[in-house]
């Protein structure tokens, strides 16, 4: 591989209010009065539920929704339908940085994430993470399924109060050890329904304390591998099979999320219950299948390698609709934090990045919302030691419909002697049409830009970053370069101290020769 609650109790005590409010009015007594009128206030102060999807390695694009020629996902697009979308929303380039920043709503590099790989996946051990947070507002956490921000500490110790996962991550598929709350459980059929299934028994656990759940899924990350009947349809539409099996995964993933969707609903905890769902990082096996018009994928400082998909739902709260608002998924933690009315010290205030999603979410009309802010995009899987000679290697600037990027190779010498980004970019450079999920097509995803130079494109108008308007807005160019510069001459010093640029400089190409020992997993069919 490149680096290959419960039903709305409202109406019950209505009664009982408007006998207080009559019974105030003639002057009874209020000390009595306030016994009738208690449970009705803790009513009123119920807190919503939060569910949280993220599925690993899945891109924008693959939502039949958004296009896809062969998904048909139907509760997907049944959430997409009912939710507010955000459909200018960016995460990080992969896996533990999208983690990192998701839970503590900074960029990856401050607390020390820049690969996924030990040690550059370690969550520093000083980080605040959102369920901590919600923890203090009176929440229980639930953790499912991926971590990959090491384990000093693990997220049992991050302020999860349940914790369920299986023991050979994305390793093995079927009849998979789980380690539910540190004990050994031994579960049937496939992973990611044991996932779902975990998930709801999490829910049931918690009776009428609200929760967040944070349920990661492995699929539709490699190894590939699902239950053939979710496989077969795309077999039989003639893809092949690493095609056909992705594309399965993702079809599996909708199928729990209607069973989720169903459970919510039977139980009664669909009026109170928010659920969130995006992607981690771009496209991988399924970029040259479709991408959503966009140039590149997971790893890539292209437009498909950061855009998630962003579904926000919450019946009778929030009216359905599909915004354009820069968003990221360090505004998450800022806008659960709020909607939970957890008080944010000012020392933790002054360090996140991330902005309350509330207003757009709450808002009838189009408003105003942090319209100048800036995004800062990194790939940073650089050879260990290495970081500083890559401030402009794979780097990307966001503001408003506009992209501003590098992908070339660091220029470096001592960086030759090792697998990493650089690499690869190398190998596109000489001309190579085939790089990790590009089969030919390596060129454009992978593309090379001139060095030296910033490029930029309005991935609005060009979400395939054809047309570089570099020339056109010498001012914007001027202005986001400034602001890339200040910005990692800020950030380089945090990310340093926090362990990002530490290990075994030969890594990538260990963690290589590893994937490509690695047989793959049966599926069910072949057992
Ligand atoms: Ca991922």
């Amino acid at each position: 591989m490149l680096f290959p609650h419960h039903s709305n109790r409202l109406f019950p005590f209505l009664p009982l209010y408007e006998t207080f409010g009559s019974a105030y009015m003639h002057g009874r007594k209020i000390s009595i009065s306030l016994l009738w009128i208690m449970p009705f206030v803790a009513a009123l102060a119920k807190k919503p539920n939060f569910i949280f999807i993220l599925t690993d390695d899945q891109g924008y694009g693959d939502v039949n929704a958004h296009g896809h020629p062969y998904l048909k996902t139907p509760h997907t697009n049944r959430l997409r339908a009912e939710s507010v979308s955000f459909d200018n929303f960016y995460v990080s380039p992969s896996c533990s940085p999208t983690r990192a920043a998701l839970l503590t709503g900074m960029h990856e590099f401050r607390n020390g994430v820049t690969h996924t790989i030990i040690p550059r996946q370690e969550l520093h051990k000083d980080a605040v993470v959102l369920p901590q947070l919600l923890k203090t507002a009176d929440y229980k956490t639930g953790f499912i399924g991926k971590w990959h921000l090491g384990h000093k500490p693990g997220p049992e110790k991050r302020g999860f109060d349940w914790c369920s996962t299986n023991a050979r991550g994305p390793l093995e598929h079927f009849d998979a050890l789980f380690i539910r709350n540190r004990k050994r459980m031994e579960t049937k059929g496939y992973r990611e329904d044991v996932f779902f299934d975990e998930a709801m028994t999490f829910i049931e656990e918690c009776k009428d304390q609200p929760f967040f759940c944070y349920l990661a899924t492995y699929s539709p990350h490699t190894p590939l591998a699902a239950p053939e009947k979710f496989i077969k349809p795309f077999r039989e539409s003639g893809l092949n099979d690493t095609h056909a099996t992705y594309l399965g995964m993702v079809e599996n993933i909708d199928y729990n999320l209607g069973r989720l969707m169903n459970f919510l609903k039977r139980t009664e905890r669909d009026q109170d219950t928010i659920v969130i769902m995006i992607n981690d990082n771009g496209v991988t096996e399924g970029l040259d299948v479709y991408n959503a018009k966009m140039r590149g994928p997971k790893c890539s400082a292209w437009q498909g390698g950061t855009r998630a998909f962003s579904f926000w739902h919450w019946p009778g709260k929030w009216k359905p609709k599909v915004l354009g608002n820069l968003t990221a998924h360090l505004d998450v933690l800022p806008t659960l934090c709020d909607l939970a009315g957890v008080k944010i010290t000012s020392e933790l205030k002054s360090k996140l990045e991330g902005h309350s999603l509330r207003p757009l979410l709450e808002s009838e009309k189009p408003i105003e919302w942090h319209s100048d802010r800036i995004l800062y995009h990194h790939v940073a899987r650089w050879p260990s030691g290495l970081a500083k000679s890559h401030k402009y290697a794979m780097a990307g600037v966001r503001q408003g419909n506009h992209l501003m990027l590098r992908s070339h190779d660091c220029g470096t010498a001592e960086c030759l002697k090792y697998m990493s980004q650089c690499q690869a970019l190398r190998i596109i450079a000489r001309g190579g049409k085939n790089m990790t999920y590009a089969y030919g097509t390596a060129q454009y995803h992978w593309g090379v830009s001139p060095k030296e130079h910033w490029v930029l494109y309005d991935v609005k108008k060009d979400p395939g970053c054809r047309n570089d308007l570099a020339n056109s807005k010498p001012e914007l160019i001027s202005r986001l370069t400034a602001a890339y510069d200040q910005w990692w001459d800020k950030v380089y010093p945090e990310m340093i101290l926090a362990g990002g640029d530490l290990g075994d400089p030969d890594q990538g190409r260990k963690a290589a020769k590893r994937d490509k020992e690695w047989k793959g997993p049966k599926t069910d069919e072949e057992k």
